[in-house]
């Protein structure tokens, strides 16, 4: 199966219906089972919904005992999280295809000057010189392999491309430190308004759906407004919030949540902190001290140190992480704010000169547009049209069954004269 049908499979669960009901068919025809050959061709009307929404859920969904089998969860979970991530990435999408559309229109044939122009147009988004300089590279090898004289045949190697350099160092590398059985604490840094306090918000709603008891940790005690608006997130979330007065000692107050934390028996506790600029020493002294508290007070801990970059600031962002990195154990990245940049390139930048994994990326204001990041559903939010018009092309492009027939008929035709 191609790249891009596995991935509009997967997010669009399109085809995954049309594959279920192919078997099915197989096994009518073959005599395995008794359904009849009408109940299982959707109408026109089904399919183009099908293809706009997640999966809705039917009677037929449910096992006898009510529940959603967990095949069909899975499907509809990675629907949401593919329509998601298209509705995240837009900006960048409109860029990534309009540029690469038009790089392959102008440079019809596969040779140096078209890489160069692919060089150009990656790096205008953000994905950086190195990334790029890899990436393309591997692509001018992988064109020579397979002997690539059209640029168009390349349209889905890059797309191919951009997952395994993601991958490259560890496959499950976006996965978080958190266990069962355990206080997990999770300390936020970054720079002054990069989305720290939104995203525990954000953190906090998505841990307490999925049945943990978390709690918060108002470590920011750098202005009053800043324990408020985690104050406010606590309520509209439901969680508890540690905090004290504007001045005190964030590593007292990050102390004090950690023993409520223990004795409440709190699953995971997220600790703020003030947007601290990288060059100011002491408030990155501040920082370790913080986390020297914890790591006496939790062993092991902090369990991760995520630290939130803000996506719309571009190479900025990564020189911000070189500077936290140098200071302190970052063992993940928030991207913020993807919605609001068209060079969604910098995911790749970061992955792959900073060796830091990207463990969730904002994509809107919303509580629910904090989503683990994926790369999968990550190219799929970049190239999403382009994906699944190419598809659509490949199929149509397929003989169908009256296609076949029809050229049954004209071959008889032609042995009767
Ligand atoms: N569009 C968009 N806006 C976001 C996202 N994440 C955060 N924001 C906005 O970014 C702004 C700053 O967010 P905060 O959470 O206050 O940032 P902070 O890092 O805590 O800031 P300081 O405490 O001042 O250092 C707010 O207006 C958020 O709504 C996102 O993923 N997308
Ligand atoms: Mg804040």
């Amino acid at each position: 199966m191609s790249f891009f049908k596995k991935l509009k499979d997967k997010f669009t669960g399109q085809d995954k219906e049309k594959q279920e009901l192919d078997k099915l068919n197989d096994e009518a025809s073959s005599g395995e089972s008794d359904i009849e050959e009408d109940t299982l061709t959707p109408s026109k009307g089904e399919e183009s919904e099908s293809k706009e929404k997640p999966k809705k859920l039917s009677e037929a969904d449910f096992d006898d005992d009510g529940l959603i089998s967990i095949e069909d969860f899975e499907e509809i979970e990675a629907q949401k999280l593919g329509a998601k991530f298209k509705a995240g990435l837009e900006k960048s999408r409109q860029n990534f295809q309009e540029q690469l559309n038009n790089l392959i229109a102008r440079y019809r044939k596969v040779d140096e000057e078209f890489f160069e122009a692919l060089e150009e147009m990656l790096i205008t988004a953000d994905v950086g010189f190195n990334t790029v300089m890899e990436l393309v590279d591997e692509l001018r090898d992988e064109a020579r392999r397979r002997n690539i004289q059209e640029t168009e045949e390349l349209r889905e190697v890059i797309v191919e491309k951009i997952v395994e350099i993601y991958h490259q160092d560890d496959e499950n590398s976006e996965v978080m430190n958190l266990e069962d059985g355990r206080l997990n604490v999770i300390l936020m840094v970054g720079v002054n308004g990069v989305g720290k306090t939104t995203t525990i918000g954000k953190l906090a709603h998505r841990y307490q759906a999925e049945g943990k008891k978390v709690m918060l940790a108002a470590g920011d005690t750098f202005r009053a407004g800043a324990i408020r608006q985690l104050q406010v997130w606590g309520e509209r979330v439901g969680v508890e919030v540690v905090s004290q007065s504007e001045g005190s000692d964030p590593a007292a107050v990050v102390y004090d949540a950690i023993n409520a934390a223990k004795n409440k028996g709190a699953d995971i506790l997220i600790c703020d902190t003030a947007g601290r600029l990288q060059n100011k020493a002491n408030l990155m002294n501040e920082l370790e001290k913080v986390k020297r508290v914890i790591g006496r007070a939790v062993p092991d801990a902090p369990h991760e140190s995520l630290l939130c970059l803000d996506a719309t600031t571009g190479q900025n962002a990564l020189s911000q992480a070189r500077s936290f990195k140098d200071v302190t154990n970052v063992t993940g990245i928030v991207l913020t704010k993807l919605d609001g940049t068209a060079k969604g390139g910098i995911v790749l930048a970061i992955r792959n000169e900073l060796h830091i994994p990207v463990k969730y990326v904002g994509l809107g204001e919303k509580l629910d547009d904090l989503q683990p990041f994926n790369p999968e559903s990550y190219v799929y939010g970049l190239f999403a049209d382009m994906i699944e018009q190419n598809v659509d092309v490949e199929q149509s492009e397929e003989p169908s069954d009256s296609d076949l027939e029809n050229n049954d008929a004209k071959n008889e035709g032609s042995t009767h004269e």
